[in-house]
């Protein structure tokens, strides 16, 4: 069940910069005018800046800038995703607490988001390092009705969703590498792992998983992984609000996932190849047999990676280690 609060929190944030009327409130939250009044108290004691006028009523003017189920859906622009957020100060990872919440029947479009995880999981058993509120650690979980064999199409369209924010909020110039990085000046910013449970032919949820590298200095990231990592405050010599961010990561995926589900993956796969890392360019290819030369070429609509080898022949690659 949604909180008063936070019923409360979106009913002002729907106001824009107008003031409501406490009786407006009261009205439609069904809740006394002094519950009103404490309601704002407390939001007031977690940083909300709330301006209360005489014969006009109430308003937000700032809220906090700590992560928070509120602070998220406060002037968030979606119609359901994050609509439900689930927020956690610390946990070993959102991917873990996302496929519980799926299991349990948790709805299309949740967000499960963290300040900081502790045992964050890449692909393949390997690590993903999240320091505590320097990036964006979150987890959505999906319903979508495609065939769970084209559910690889979802990690290459987020990839081009965190490419889009990049590059038009950040004036960033992203690349993404096959299958699931987003890389800035040949270092590894983001990553993606996409989870599913599936019938043969029917997707029950996927969980699409993204870390982002936000405001680490540096020094601030880990040794083992110093040389190949960034963030976006390293590349852009600047802070980012976390929050703000987010907002508009999630617009922009709701906006690309219903574009998707529309008119299907052309859109996704030409996005996609216009940031593709090392399109045109010759690689190394190790195979389980050889190891060959091959350019890279694009991606397929089953989300393989496109290589011509040197006999001329494009194959789909599905799994291979990539000599980038
Ligand atoms: C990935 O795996 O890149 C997928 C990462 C997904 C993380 C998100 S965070 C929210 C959600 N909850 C989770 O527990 N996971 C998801 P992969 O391609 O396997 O890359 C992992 C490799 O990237 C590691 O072996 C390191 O070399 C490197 N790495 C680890 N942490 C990094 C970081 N913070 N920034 C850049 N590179 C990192």
């Amino acid at each position: 069940m949604e909180s008063t609060r936070s019923k409360l929190i979106k009913l002002l944030s729907l106001q824009d910069d107008n003031y409501i009327s406490g009786q407006e409130i009261s009205d439609k939250l069904k809740i006394s005018r002094s519950a009103i009044w404490k309601h704002m108290k407390e939001l007031e004691k977690d940083g909300y800046e709330i301006e209360a006028k005489r014969n006009k009523g109430y308003r937000i003017l700032g809220s906090p800038n700590k992560v928070s189920e509120n602070t998220i859906q406060w002037g968030l622009e979606t119609n359901w995703l994050g609509k439900k957020v689930i927020h956690k100060a610390s946990t070993p990872s959102t991917q873990i607490v996302a496929h519980q919440l799926a299991q349990e029947g948790a709805g299309h479009g949740t967000v499960v988001i963290a300040d900081e995880q502790t045992a964050g999981k890449g692909r393949l058993s390997r690590d993903w390092y999240s320091a505590k509120n320097k990036g964006i650690w979150m987890s959505i979980i999906l319903r979508p009705n495609i065939l769970p064999y084209l559910a690889p199409q979802l990690t290459l369209l987020t990839a081009t969703v965190l490419a889009d924010v990049f590059q038009k909020k950040l004036q960033l110039a992203p690349k993404i590498k096959w299958p699931n990085d987003i890389i800035l000046n040949d270092k590894k910013v983001s990553g993606i792992l996409t989870e599913m449970q599936a019938e043969q032919d029917k997707i029950n949820y996927v969980i699409i998983g993204f870390g982002i590298n936000v405001n680490h200095e540096q020094k601030e990231l880990p040794n083992t992984i110093i040389n190949r990592a960034t963030s976006l405050k390293i590349e852009t010599g600047q802070a980012w609000e976390i929050i703000e961010l987010i907002q508009r990561i999630l617009a922009t995926f709701e906006e690309k996932y219903e574009e998707y589900m529309s008119k299907g993956f052309p859109i996704v796969k030409q996005r996609w190849e216009q940031n593709g890392y090392r399109i045109g360019e010759k690689t190394k290819i190790k195979s389980f047999q050889s190891v060959d030369e091959a350019v890279i070429m694009g991606i397929a609509d089953d989300g393989a990676l496109l290589a011509k080898y040197q006999d001329g022949e494009v194959k789909k690659i599905y799994s291979a280690e990539i000599d980038w």
